[in-house]
């Protein structure tokens, strides 16, 4: 291709990078245009995939990548005396808070790939997750203008815009189309973002700035912007905020109306559209498209609302990524009907049908009370809420949960009524990640010995072809030429993290990471409990021969997330006492590395040595950091929790580092658990603890690390002490730890061989088999 004739043309050394993205991005664009507008015609029956967020890192190298363009580009860069690792300096496209984003990008990633006609719908937010720093210990954020040197991976498809009704203003939906490109085959997928504008009658008020009144002038199209704006930077706490129910209506109606455009050009009727049509929600964030297809049906087509009701539910299907309460999408009515009152009305319709359904079951009174869709808070509030998860399982015809565990606790504990009522709707997918990203972009030397084992790069597409791998295991060649390849990516970190954070860590010691986002749930704080344990162990004698150990941590809290930050602040403060004190600093290191995000992952899930997966058994609904660590040859230390158990099933217990109390007792422990007993009984767990109030360490004045310690004493706003049971798996988790820490230091060879197992192990997470399953089992493609 051209672009090296581009890159000279440019005269490409006195470019910015941004420049020269714009440029080679624009070249690919060009290259991909015909295939690309090919694939959105090709298929007759099609999935869609609706979510609030798509995080989907930086497009340019994964492009090259699944374009096979990576070593002509890297040479034209070379020959143009260009830096192609300048481009690191490219945002993240970073529209999504966590897992359930990163999700959504990997499973685009693998239609593409596997040649499936399944496309996402979104919102452009202006922007995305903040960007994180770190000011004293504490963390600050600032917004994240990803687009500010522009957007060459997207188009502006103006003739596809679409105009939205709330009950107080109307506002111009205009779809961003990206490519998704898994590999280089004819099937570019689309990811359509929809960016709100004002209509353009409204952008600019005449009178309003004849009278003066300058700010005014301009009132209604900053409310109509404001819809996509901002990302909500909340991954577990539901608010009931206007402006976010406005969001979901925004992406979730202009997408019901574009696959309705789209049926109708191809010249099929509304009563075709299950054949043709199936969607994908993820979690409840676009649910509110069911009553919108459903208005539609009714209000532009004529139907009646039990037809248009039969229609939703076998185009709908919905995703479950969370069991905690507190997350659960519950709509104040009241706020519904001011701003979306022909939904409501909808949504009262689909209650009655339901309550109607319920009673031909001969269900009581009191029970169907108790399932109502539309339902009064409790007896002593005024409040009625739409139950959104409710309503989703009603109005479709599948409903999953993402790993064995938490489809299990799906349907025997959270949605046990539900799953009662509709057994046949509920279904399990285990989540997956891209084996593109996460480990042919971002290991590409482990990428290549696995190539040169298995004699060429097809099992980029077929992960399952790792598992031939096993038999290597006890190869010293390979065993040590894959160790070398590990140290050599700890280098690499150590370089990375010298120059972003200004720390030196030692690539010889052991990489032991924490990466994910920060919540009570996923215990970091058990983690920095262990690493003051070890650091009293070391520094008063206890603990000998202690391997030396690097501990990571990459962590976002939601900013309005006190008791998370306050955890934040804590770590921080635990890597400084580490650091002033000569004696323990050599043989321990803690750091938090700043505005973890997409690409700073790619960096640290090829350098480690321990992948931490520690969540209270019961908690995390799958998790899929663990899995990108597995992929790339990591042990995983983790409890009987979401998808680590299908790890520690497919690697071999023996081969991962398992503690803690199981999901299925944790019920009946909590019922007697006294975490002040602990401390009575355990005077180096009460060390430890009491580190959160003795001095050891500063809060800074905020009352942050006494208000840990009294959640996990006395139990504050949980009302039970110690809620995640951190104190309960306490001495388990140390035990694991110390055990890899001898294996480490003694038996090197045999970690290293768990790493390479764990590695060959990890074809069932790809996300393409997930997709396939979901493709064959749900959506019928
Ligand atoms: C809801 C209402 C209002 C504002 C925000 C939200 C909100 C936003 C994001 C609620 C939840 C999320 C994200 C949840 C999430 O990322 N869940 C994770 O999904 C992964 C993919 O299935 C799983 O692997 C993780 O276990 C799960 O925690």
């Amino acid at each position: 291709m051209n672009i090296t004739d581009m890159l000279m043309h440019k005269n490409a050394k006195n470019l910015p990078p941004h420049e020269i993205h714009k440029t080679l991005s624009e070249a690919v664009m060009g290259e991909i245009a015909v295939d690309w507008r090919k694939s959105a015609v090709k298929y007759n029956r099609r999935a869609f995939y609706f979510s609030m967020e798509f995080l989907m890192g930086r497009a340019v190298y994964n492009n090259l990548l699944c374009l096979g363009l990576t070593d002509d580009i890297k040479k034209a860069f070379f020959d143009a005396g260009e830096d192609f690792t300048a481009m690191e300096d490219i945002e993240d496209a970073a529209l999504g808070n966590g897992g359930l984003g990163r999700l959504a990008a990997c499973f685009l990633d693998s239609a593409a790939a596997g040649g499936y006609p399944l496309d996402g719908y979104g919102i452009r937010y202006k922007y995305g997750l903040f960007k994180q720093s770190f000011e004293n210990g504490f963390q600050k954020e600032a917004p994240d203008d990803w687009t500010r040197h522009g957007d060459p991976w997207s188009v502006r498809r103006e003739e596809d815009a679409v105009l939205l009704e709330y009950g107080d203003m109307k506002v111009r939906a205009i779809p961003y189309d990206m490519p998704i490109i898994g590999r280089k085959n004819e099937n570019i997928r689309t990811l359509r973002l929809w960016q709100a504008e004002a209509l353009r009658e409204n952008e600019f008020c005449f009178e309003a700035f004849d009278r003066g009144e300058y700010l005014r002038a301009s009132e209604n199209a900053v409310s109509a912007e404001n819809i996509s704006r901002c990302l909500y930077p909340n991954d577990s706490t539901h608010e009931g905020l206007k402006l976010r129910l406005r969001q979901e209506y925004f992406f979730s109606a202009a997408s019901v109306r574009d696959i309705i455009k789209k049926h109708k050009q191809n010249g099929k009727t509304m009563q075709e559209l299950p054949d043709y049509v199936s969607i994908q929600l993820n979690d409840t964030h676009p649910v509110v498209a069911i009553p919108e297809l459903i208005r539609l049906l009714i209000d532009d087509e004529g139907f009646d609302f039990s037809e248009a009701l039969n229609v939703s539910r076998k185009v709908f299907n919905y995703t479950n990524h969370t069991i905690m309460a507190e997350a659960l999408e519950k709509w104040d009515i009241e706020l519904v009907r001011e701003i979306l009152p022909r939904i409501y009305e909808v949504c009262l319709q689909i209650n009655e049908a339901f309550i109607g359904d319920m009673y031909i079951r001969g269900l009581s009174a009191e029970k169907i009370n108790s399932l109502r869709i539309v339902s009064r808070e409790s007896s002593h509030s005024s409040r009625t809420l739409l139950h959104m998860a409710r309503m989703a399982i009603y109005c479709t015809s599948a409903v999953n949960g993402v790993a064995e565990l938490h489809t299990e606790i799906l349907k025997t504990d959270v949605l046990n009524e539900w799953y009662e009522l509709y057994p046949e709707k509920f279904q399990n997918k285990t989540n997956g990640i891209t084996p593109r990203r996460w480990i042919a972009l971002c290991n590409p030397a482990l990428s290549g010995q696995i190539s040169e084992l298995l004699g060429d790069g097809e099992w980029i597409y077929d992960l399952d072809r790792l598992k031939s791998l096993k038999k290597h295991a006890d190869d010293s060649a390979v065993i040590s030429r894959f160790a070398a390849i590990k140290r050599e990516n700890k280098k690499t970190l150590a370089d990375y993290i010298k120059t972003h954070e200004g720390i030196l860590v030692n690539p010889d010691s052991i990489f032991d990471i924490q990466i994910k986002r920060l919540h009570e749930y996923k215990r970091q704080l058990l983690n920095a409990f262990s690493i003051l344990y070890f650091y009293f162990g070391i520094k008063e004698g206890r603990l000998k021969d202690f391997y030396p150990t690097t501990f990571i941590f990459g962590a976002k809290s939601a900013p309005a997330y006190t008791r998370a930050k306050g955890i934040i602040k804590y770590i921080n403060e635990i890597a400084a006492l580490i650091e002033n004190d000569k004696t323990v600093r050599e043989y321990m290191k803690v750091v938090f590395v700043q505005n973890y995000n997409v690409s700073y992952a790619e960096k640290l899930v090829v350098a480690a040595d321990i992948s931490e997966q520690i969540s209270t058994a019961g908690t995390e609904a799958s998790g899929t950091g663990n899995m990108k660590f597995m992929l790339n040859g990591t042990v995983t230390l983790g409890t009987l929790d979401g998808a680590n158990i299908e790890i520690a099933e497919e690697a071999g217990a023996e081969n991962n580092y398992i503690f803690g109390a199981v999901s299925k007792d944790l019920k009946e422990i909590m019922k007697s658990y006294e975490p002040r007993k602990i401390l009575s009984e355990d005077p180096l767990i009460f060390r430890v603890l009491h580190t959160l109030i003795d001095g050891t360490v500063s809060d800074g004045g905020t009352g942050l690390f006494r208000e840990l310690y009294f959640a996990l004493t006395d139990g504050a706003s949980w009302h039970v002490p110690d809620h995640y049971y951190v104190l309960g798996d306490f001495n388990s988790y140390v035990k694991a730890k110390l055990q890899i820490n001898a294996d480490y230091r003694d038996k090197r060879d045999e970690f290293y061989k768990k790493c390479w197992l764990n590695m060959a192990s990890a074809g069932k997470f790809s996300s393409d088999r997930t997709i396939k399953d979901y493709a064959d089992n749900i959506w019928k493609l």
